[in-house]
């Protein structure tokens, strides 16, 4: 039987080399960047140095195997691909808020099996092996138990492109009084880690990139949670990532249907 431990291991490793070197380059990197999509998604030079670092790194320890990365591209093949967000939350590491990951995941036939989520500015390490479990810092995740909605912390996200986020902000107003409250932390990749220590109940986002929740959406899943992944749920949106408790998950789908998080 395929045991995706090792990969763990690799990307555990790589991860925390590439976070060093985030966490030196802070200082320079955010003097000066580049932008992307929009002029408020951001690449750094520690963005673009990071993911070389990892792509380097890879292809000593795992010759030939492709890698699909935010800042260089890349696809997704049958068989083994890596899967690299050099730093997931840019604009809080631009802002120099502690929250922003390095996170490598490795997909068989498009399907997470391994992943590390590497935060730099606290050296914690999120960690999934497909049938194995998830784990922060060695210690076994677990999703929280609640059950009732109207007491669910959820946890949420804005697209970059400003017409988009007027709707999404209309469809984050109509969840506000059907959940305890709502928080917007800017990591997609923590935010699904999140869920899996129970920090948040629940996670919904629009727009991201397969390599922010590759690795923290098997990190939610390995934890117990019911992960929704881009594509697989046509309620919520095409490129719509969920993920939540057991206890309240039909009850989050549906309320964020009736918000009209589908419609964003
Ligand atoms: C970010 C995601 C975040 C989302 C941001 C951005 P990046 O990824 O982690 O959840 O709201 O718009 O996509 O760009 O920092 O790698």
């Amino acid at each position: 039987m395929f045991d995706p431990r090792p990969l763990v291991d690799i990307a555990t490793a790589i991860g925390r080399e590439a976070g060093a070197l985030v966490q030196r380059m802070r200082a320079s990197a955010v003097v000066s960047f580049d932008t992307k999509s929009t002029s408020t998604d951001v690449v750094t030079a520690a963005d673009r140095a990071s993911e070389q670092l990892v792509r380097t790194r890879l292809s000593e320890l795992r010759p030939g195997e492709p890698v699909l990365g935010e800042e260089e591209g890349g696809t997704v093949v049958e068989g083994l691909t890596w899967v690299v967000d050099p730093i997931d939350g840019t604009v809080n590491y631009l802002y120099g808020i502690p929250w922003y990951s390095v996170s490598i995941a490795a997909q068989l036939d498009g399907e997470s099996v391994a992943g590390a989520v590497f935060e730099p500015a606290t050296g914690r390490m999120w960690t999934a092996a497909r049938g194995y479990g998830s784990f922060l810092d060695g210690s076994p995740l677990r999703v929280s138990a609640t059950t009732e909605l109207s007491l669910s912390l959820l946890g949420y996200g804005f697209a970059y492109r400003p017409e988009r986020r007027q709707r999404q902000a209309d469809t984050w107003a109509g969840m506000s009084t059907r959940v305890r409250d709502m928080r917007r932390a800017g990591a997609a990749s923590l935010d699904l880690c999140s869920v899996a220590a129970g920090r948040l109940d629940a996670y919904a986002e629009h727009g991201l990139g397969r390599w922010d929740w590759a690795a923290g959406g098997l990190v939610a899943s390995e934890a117990g949670a019911v992960v929704r992944l881009p594509g697989s749920s046509p309620e919520l949106g095409q490129d719509a990532t969920f993920a939540a408790a057991p206890g309240i998950a039909d009850e989050m789908y549906d309320a964020l249907v009736e918000s009209g998080f589908g419609k964003v």
